[in-house]
């Protein structure tokens, strides 16, 4: 399938957002064979302006057979705040991290660019090939590294929080996220599905607790609420943002 890159407001956004988005669905589309995935009807394209300003979602989906859903969102609110939100939701038969990825900017700054392969194992250890894969990647260094919130407990240990300062670390972020991401594609294409029930409870539990957590990000309801309302925000956070099938 092939992958369109016009897109409206992709081109309005910060650079290493538009950077990052292209990347994302170029690794796609170069190491995973894409099948359409049907979202909610009304939840492809949305706009609200409950009160102060517009806020603009694009959202793109795709499935595989390792992933029952991957997700890039793009919104951006007014003229204020650029987001880019992507997950890749692994089938629950296969014991792998998800990946999942979040830059929030705003006029000509980035305030927060994460970036992880989640564990969903209970003991928040990635499976050994994951370790190695990333243990030997080369070392990155920023001058502002953030702290996570107390729900922040789901990330693995490789996890990367920062606040990048110019563009030689929008740079840096970007190619370690080319290369979580590449990396993620490659192991999770060669992986074999867990077939024992135990095991499959166990996954289902650990993209719950991922799923409950990443619920619990105030800073993320309060941008849609303020849009949306409360109870269109409960549902697009359950049902778009972070949906747990199980
Ligand atoms: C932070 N997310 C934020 C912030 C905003 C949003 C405004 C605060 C920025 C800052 O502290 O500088 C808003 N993010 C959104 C909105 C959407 C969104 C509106 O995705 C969607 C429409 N969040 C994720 C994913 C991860 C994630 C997949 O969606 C991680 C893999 C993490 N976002 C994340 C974290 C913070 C954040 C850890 C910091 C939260 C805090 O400091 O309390």
């Amino acid at each position: 399938m092939s992958v369109s890159v016009r897109d409206s407001l992709r081109s309005q956004q910060s650079p290493l957002i538009r950077k990052l988005a292209d990347c994302i669905e170029a690794v796609w589309q170069k190491t995973l064979d894409l099948s359409p995935y049907q979202m909610p009807e009304d939840l492809g394209y949305v706009e609200g302006h409950l009160e102060g300003e517009r806020l603009t979602i694009e959202n793109r989906c795709y499935q595989t057979s390792q992933f029952r859903k991957l997700h890039l969102e793009l919104a951006r609110v007014g003229n204020a705040l650029d987001i880019l939100h992507c997950v890749m939701f692994p089938n629950p038969n296969y014991a792998i991290p998800i990946f999942g990825a979040d830059i929030v900017g705003s006029r000509g700054t980035i305030s927060a660019a994460i970036a992880d392969l989640s564990p969903v194992r209970l003991d928040r250890s990635l499976p050994q090939r994951y370790q190695t894969a990333l243990s030997g990647l080369p070392p990155v260094d920023f001058s502002q590294p953030r702290d996570l919130p107390q729900w922040g407990n789901i990330f693995s240990d490789f996890c990367l929080f920062v606040r990048p300062v110019d563009e030689r670390e929008e740079a840096l972020f970007l190619n370690r996220v080319q290369d979580l991401l590449t990396l993620h594609c490659q192991l999770a294409c060669t992986s074999i599905p867990v077939t024992s029930p135990l095991e499959l409870l166990q996954v289902q539990e650990g993209q719950r607790n991922y799923c409950t957590k990443q619920q619990q990000n105030d800073k993320t309801r309060r941008v849609l609420e303020k849009s949306f309302g409360p109870e269109w925000t409960e549902r697009y956070m359950t049902t778009m943002l972070f949906d747990c099938v199980v």
